[in-house]
């Protein structure tokens, strides 16, 4: 049973969020608030950092000068935003290196689109699409999200993700209008991402087990299924505007509801991706554990002169 004081700081706590005021770092937080929001928040920024991989495939064999300067930046981005929130959480008291090491074993989750392969110039443009366009969907809620420091990290992510998200959709617009053999790449590349993009937004509500506390906490302010929604009924449109055709022979506008009602996703496929079974998850987690110890050196000697510089300070 809770003893009076706690009890009495939850009540406070809830009435706090309820009311909108943002929690901040050094305020009192229930135990698993601050779980929850390691876990999300963590989660989070190991996606944008394997996030950073697929797309990485392909900047040295982009098209041309103005396609590569752009998926540079882009990759780039991805690595900024790993980073903020990284330190995000380590403001709930996470431990960065532990939390990294967490994703090189194997423990840590991210986000299941990551471990499908880039095997085409075209998924560039279905990534930046689709994959960047069912993020914002998710991230811009996240602006609005209780705890502080997420919440303002998240403004400027959505902010570059809506860039990412043109660019994505530019290349997929110039690949369908273009040869019959682009258009055949842009379709084949939608084909490929569509069910992994709706994927991105996790378990039905009925199976989702995190979301009705969150939703009460306002660390989401919309269930997976209701962004889910959201993202096909804009995306849907766009896909019409160019000309390419949704995989979906379900697919269909309601006028009752105002909403496409879609397909069954293969939630078989889901959980296996997310269990390490995808396509790519060994190679992704290879890849970022093969970065680190590339980077050994790097640290060293980062310590060391750091270690002489002070030696020097205090003489
Ligand atoms: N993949 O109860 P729920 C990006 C897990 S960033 C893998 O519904 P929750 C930028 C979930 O963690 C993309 N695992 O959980 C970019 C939980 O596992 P646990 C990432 C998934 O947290 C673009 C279990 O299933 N965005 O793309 C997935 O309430 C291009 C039960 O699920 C975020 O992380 C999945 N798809 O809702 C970068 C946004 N879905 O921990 C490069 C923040 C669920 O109990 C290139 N996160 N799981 O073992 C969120 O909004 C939420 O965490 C959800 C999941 C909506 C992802």
């Amino acid at each position: 049973m809770k003893d009076f004081d706690t009890a009495e700081l939850e009540r406070k706590f809830q009435e706090k969020i309820d009311k909108d005021i943002k929690i901040e770092p050094k305020d009192w937080m229930p135990d698993d608030y601050r779980q929850t929001l390691i876990r999300q928040i963590s989660q989070h920024a190991h996606s944008e950092i394997v996030g950073m991989l697929p797309e990485g495939n392909w900047i040295t064999r982009a098209p041309n000068l103005r396609r590569k300067a752009v998926l540079l930046a882009k990759v780039q981005d991805e690595a900024g935003h790993g980073l903020y929130l990284y330190s995000a959480t380590e403001t709930l008291g996470a431990d960065r290196e532990q939390t990294i090491d967490d994703l090189h074993s194997g423990k840590a989750k991210y986000s299941s689109i990551f471990n499908y392969p880039t095997v085409s110039w075209a998924d560039m443009g279905a990534i930046g699409w689709l994959v960047d366009g069912a993020a914002i969907m998710n991230q811009v809620p996240l602006c609005r999200c209780s705890y502080g420091p997420y919440a303002r990290a998240m403004v400027r992510v959505c902010k570059e993700e809506s860039f990412h998200q043109r660019q994505g959709f530019e290349i997929m617009m110039q690949l369908a209008g273009g040869t019959p053999e682009q258009k055949a790449m842009a379709q084949d590349a939608l084909n490929r991402f569509w069910w992994p993009s709706l994927m991105m937004f996790g378990p039905n509500d009925a199976e989702s087990k995190h979301t009705a506390q969150s939703v009460k906490w306002k660390i989401k302010r919309h269930t997976n299924d209701e962004l889910r929604q959201q993202f096909v009924d804009v995306t849907v449109p766009q896909a019409e505007m160019i000309g390419l055709t949704i995989p979906d022979k379900d697919l269909k506008f309601n006028a009752e509801t105002g909403h496409y009602s879609y397909g069954e996703i293969d939630w078989t496929e889901f959980w296996e991706v997310v269990k390490g079974n995808g396509p790519c998850n060994k190679e992704r987690v290879d890849a970022r554990r093969k970065a680190k110890e590339n980077g050994e050196w790097v640290r060293e000697a980062a310590n060391a002169f750091a270690a002489k510089r002070a030696l020097k300070k205090s003489a």
